[in-house]
């Protein structure tokens, strides 16, 4: 078996195994046949994240994962959250580029129509996206964002209606927003693409498949982060008080 020519870490900085390894899924059916998509779920952290509190405490988890990514000779990374939990902290960590799924799947929406808007999970995590919109500079195209109000680990139950209650608010951030596409707001989401673009007749954009590309093509590029100055290593430093622990 030839060696990859890259290996990807994919990581879900919550707990829940099932969600990584459907992103998992999704990022293979996607990269090149050479490109190795590595799944790595959160060793501590919540089962989902759905509020500032759940990133807070997910992201040493995620953190520790890149560090230990890094001596596994991973080359790229993407964090599989919509909210880019750790993306800064963890560009300083790792020489290799570092996407997050927000960003990843509003830069593709920006490449294919004048404006987007976003469908998420719970009502709570909308402030966080716009603040992503702000960060990523995208706050004009940005046209709206909704919640469907699904919970995350309830996106696959049927009694959930989640693709349901998803293309109504698709089909109204087409029809009364005027958007020209739609990012869905939940790495839990990483499947419902096609069905969901296939009733809203525009561009459906998932952030899963469209970071793990955009880090293969980076990779195939030969770009890493830049360590000129705010994403150089952190200065090492001792993490407790003497005589304290976690
Ligand atoms: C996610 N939470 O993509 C976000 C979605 C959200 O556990 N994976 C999570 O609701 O912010």
């Amino acid at each position: 078996m030839p060696a990859p020519a890259r290996r990807i870490a994919l990581l879900n900085p919550n707990t829940t195994v099932a969600m990584t390894d459907k992103a998992v899924a999704c990022a293979r059916a996607v990269v090149d046949p050479s490109t190795e998509i590595v799944g790595v779920t959160n060793r501590t952290g919540p089962p989902s994240i759905e509020s500032h509190y759940d990133e807070a405490v997910a992201v040493p988890g995620l953190l520790a994962d890149v560090a230990r990514c890094e001596g596994d000779g991973i080359q790229g990374y993407v964090i599989a959250c919509f909210g880019d939990p750790g993306l800064d902290a963890a560009r300083e960590l790792a020489r290799g580029p570092v996407l997050g799924i927000a960003e990843a799947g509003m830069h593709a929406a920006t490449m294919v129509g004048r404006s987007f808007s976003i469908v998420t999970t719970l009502g709570r995590t909308i402030g966080q996206a716009e603040q992503l919109v702000a960060r990523y500079g995208y706050g004009a195209m940005c046209h709206s964002i909704y919640a469907c109000e699904v919970p995350v680990l309830e996106l696959d139950q049927p009694a959930s209606e989640a693709r349901k209650l998803v293309v109504e608010l698709c089909r109204r951030a087409v029809e009364v927003d005027q958007s020209d596409s739609i990012v869905l707001g939940c790495a839990g989401m990483a499947d419902f693409c096609t069905e969901v673009a296939d009733q809203v007749g525009v561009p459906v954009i998932d952030g899963v498949t469209a970071a793990v590309t955009f880090v293969e093509a980076l990779l195939r590029l030969g770009l890493q982060t830049s360590t000129r100055s705010e994403y150089a290593s952190p200065p090492a430093k001792d993490l407790h008080r003497p005589g304290f622990s976690l």
